[in-house]
């Protein structure tokens, strides 16, 4: 493999893999496929050699721009989607597109090309989990999606798979948990709570606080997803967790410690619609039969050091601060 891909790599986890691939495979040459949505940054992609980096900015809707991307490569890496909850509670159709029809694209190009394909899809597929079910997510958890953005991930993934069973494209699907670390656009739990503190304002959990992520560190994410396109074999899925479940209340309690204020000091704010309670990965068969394991197993220190990030990175995010927040705003969050 030397040339892949990566769709959505101006996000924050696809330029996280292709900052990864490019300091670990140095013979190797990425072409970032991205529409530049509000979530798409191309600060997010400095310091590459033009030998070795290329950006098409294109939609993956775009049959055309996209089949002549993928006739060019060895394999594409499929990140580009719409990803977050709460939007796609307030307007569900840009999720249907990208993440569903964006994806029959991407399946139809790989066809026709013969092409190798990771599709990275989402823990939240497999619904959520009561609070003492031993039970965690595996490759073989029945789909039970909640909400419009889950439910659309899940239907992607199911191309996928049909398109990998009856058309023999070499595909393989990884469902990862909440990652968390720099670049994460201020809309999501994290960063958004890190911001507030650093504008004034207070931490907003939903509802009690007592629902419970499964964090992973990007990083940790990209030596996953590098691993399965290399090793990873046709046809199968493989969950990415890193056991790293924490509930949101520990959380904001966390980030305002290490942020020097009050941990009592938050505010609850009007719960999610249809809210997922629980997700819990049970990563065994990435870690048994690949060989990976996670580096930054330390949640403390990787959060000390995101918020660090936010501290000294103020205009990479303040411009999308205010859009954000108003958007919050009108929800009640
Ligand atoms: P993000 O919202 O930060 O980035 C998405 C990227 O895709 C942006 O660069 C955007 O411009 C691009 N994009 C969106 N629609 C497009 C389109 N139609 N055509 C081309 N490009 C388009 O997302 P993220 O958090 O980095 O997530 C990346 C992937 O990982 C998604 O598939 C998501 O479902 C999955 N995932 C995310 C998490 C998480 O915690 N954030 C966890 C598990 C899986
Ligand atoms: O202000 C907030 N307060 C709050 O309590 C926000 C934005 C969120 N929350 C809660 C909701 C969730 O329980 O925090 C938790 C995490 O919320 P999000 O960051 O919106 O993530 P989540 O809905 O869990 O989905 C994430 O993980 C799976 C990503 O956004 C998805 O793209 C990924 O597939």
């Amino acid at each position: 493999m030397r040339k892949i891909v990566v769709t959505g790599g101006a996000g924050f986890i696809g330029s996280n893999f292709v900052h990864y691939v490019y300091k670990e495979r140095p013979d190797w040459h990425i072409t970032v496929y991205d529409a530049l949505t509000y979530a798409g940054n191309k600060e997010n992609l400095k310091g590459f050699d033009e030998n070795r980096f290329s950006f098409v900015e294109a939609n993956i809707c775009d049959e055309q721009a996209i089949d002549e991307a993928v006739s060019n490569c060895d394999a594409v890496v499929h990140f580009a989607a719409e990803s977050h909850n709460d939007n796609s509670l307030a307007n569900p159709w840009p999720f249907v597109e990208t993440n569903v029809v964006g994806t029959f694209r991407i399946l139809e190009a790989t066809r026709k090309h013969n092409k190798r394909l990771h599709h990275i899809s989402t823990d939240e597929v497999y619904g959520d989990l009561e609070l003492n079910d031993p039970n965690k997510f595996k490759e073989t958890t029945a789909y039970n999606p909640s909400s419009p953005y889950s439910s659309t991930k899940a239907g992607s993934d199911m191309l996928v798979r049909a398109w990998a069973r009856s058309f023999g494209v070499k595909a393989t699907i990884s469902n990862c948990s909440n990652n968390y670390g720099p670049y994460q656009h201020v809309e999501k739990f994290i960063p958004r709570q890190i911001t507030e503190i650093l504008q004034g304002r207070k931490p907003k959990l939903y509802g009690s606080g007592e629902n419970v992520r499964d964090w992973i560190h990007t990083e940790d994410h990209s030596s996953a997803v590098l691993a399965i396109l290399e090793k990873g074999t046709m046809g199968e899925t493989y969950m990415i967790g890193a056991n790293g479940e924490k509930n949101n209340k520990e959380v904001v309690e966390l980030i305002l410690e290490l942020m020097g204020k009050d941990s009592s000091d938050y505010e609850h704010v009007n719960d999610r619609p249809g809210h997922d309670l629980r997700y819990a990965i049970d990563s065994t068969k990435l870690r048994t039969e690949l060989g990976w394991e996670p580096k930054y197993t330390d949640f403390r220190a990787g959060l000390k050091d995101t918020i660090d990030w936010y501290k000294n990175n103020r205009s990479w995010w303040e411009p999308q601060k205010v859009v954000t927040e108003e958007k919050y705003k009108k929800l009640g969050r």
